[in-house]
Formats: structure tokens, C-alpha cells, sequence
């Protein structure tokens, strides 16, 4: 009998993940809703409305081997429910994407991120050190310039949890597993 080839060196033991907050599919519709009008503007690649969420930390390729590592420290972040609301539509130059994102935000999201950038410095992962850019990509690859407009509704996004995601980058865009969630605990302090 004949064995399968082992994996390529480097293939399968390494992963890449962020942690995010994903959206329902009500929610993600209504963005990709506002995908499609934007793309009429400035064409690109819109997200496919199974893919898009909101980054909260970055951590990119890791052993799989530290997953664990990863969920201990997400297991130390405690906050409340929480409403996002989204209420603009806005383009940045130097990347080429369109994004919707929130002119205010909330409390509850602001420690989320700072608690778990606290947990994955102190569990030895890298942690982004700009200010937190809070974004929901909806085009990449966008022409031109692309002017801020109002979300108007706005976008009431309910978050009860954030997850851990693996990404697969692929050629027509990158597929996104989610790992594991963490709901967020009514008593806890924002
Ligand atoms: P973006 O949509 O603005 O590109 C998966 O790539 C997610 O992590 C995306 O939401 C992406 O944001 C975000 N991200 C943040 N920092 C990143 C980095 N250095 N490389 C790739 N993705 C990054």
C-alpha cells in the first residue's frame, strides 16, 4: 500500500487568522446592498456577501499549533452586548477599498479591542499599533477617488460575540472559516 505524500514543508501547519466581528445574514445583506451601489461609482471587486465582517485584530500566519494560545487569550476578553451602528460609506486612496464604517463608536467596541490586544501582547502574539481603523470592506480594487456619503438608514448592527477566523486566500478572493465565537456577557464592563 502506498502512503499519501506528506504535506509540503510549511503547507497545513501554518495558519492565517484574525478575530472579527461577523455579521447576520439581514445585516450582511443590507451591506452588500450598499456594495452594489458603490461598485456602480467606482467599480472593483465587490466582497462577497458571505465574507464580510469587521477586523478587530490582525494576527495573520501562525503555527497551527498556537489556535490554543489564541483562544486563551480571547477567553480573557469579557464585554456586554452591544449595537454598532454604521452610518457611513467612505473610500481610502491608498488601498483601493470602499468600506463602511461608524462616525461614532461605541464604548463596548473600543474595549473589546483594547482587551484583546492587551490578551494577545501578553501571550506573546503582534499587535497593531495605529490607531484602531474600525471597517467593514465592501469593494477592493475601487477607481478613483470614492466620496464619503451617509449610510442613511444607518445600520444597526446588533454584536453578541466575536470570533476567530482562519483565512484561505484564494485567486477570486480570500474563503473565511470561522473557528470559534465568544459571546459577549450581559454584566460584563464595557
Ligand atoms: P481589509 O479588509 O481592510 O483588507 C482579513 O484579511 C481581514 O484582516 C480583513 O478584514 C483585512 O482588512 C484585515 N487585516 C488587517 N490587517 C491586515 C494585514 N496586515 N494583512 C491582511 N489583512 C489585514
Amino acid at each position: 500500500m502506498t502512503r499519501p505524500p506528506d504535506p509540503a514543508p510549511g503547507a497545513r501547519q501554518r495558519v492565517r487568522v484574525f478575530f472579527a466581528i461577523w455579521p447576520a445574514p439581514a445585516i450582511a445583506r443590507r451591506l452588500h446592498q450598499e456594495g452594489e451601489r458603490a461598485h456602480g461609482l467606482t467599480g472593483g471587486r465587490r466582497m462577497r456577501r458571505d465574507t464580510l465582517h469587521l477586523t478587530l485584530a490582525f494576527i495573520g500566519d501562525i503555527p497551527r499549533e498556537r489556535l490554543e494560545e489564541l483562544r486563551a487569550a480571547a477567553h480573557k476578553v469579557a464585554f456586554p452586548p452591544f449595537t454598532l451602528r454604521l452610518d457611513r460609506i467612505a473610500g481610502w486612496r491608498h488601498n483601493h477599498i470602499v468600506w463602511a464604517g461608524a462616525s461614532e463608536l461605541p464604548g463596548e467596541l473600543e474595549s473589546l479591542v483594547t482587551q484583546l490586544n492587551a490578551a494577545l501582547a501578553e501571550g506573546g502574539f503582534p499587535v497593531e499599533h495605529r490607531k484602531f481603523a474600525a471597517h467593514v470592506t465592501l469593494l477592493r480594487n475601487a477607481r478613483g477617488e470614492f466620496s464619503a456619503t451617509a449610510l442613511d438608514p444607518p445600520i444597526e448592527w446588533p454584536v453578541g460575540e466575536f470570533v476567530l477566523v482562519e483565512s484561505d486566500p484564494k485567486p477570486e478572493g480570500a474563503h473565511y472559516t470561522v473557528l470559534e465565537s465568544w459571546p459577549g456577557a450581559a454584566g460584563a464592563q464595557a
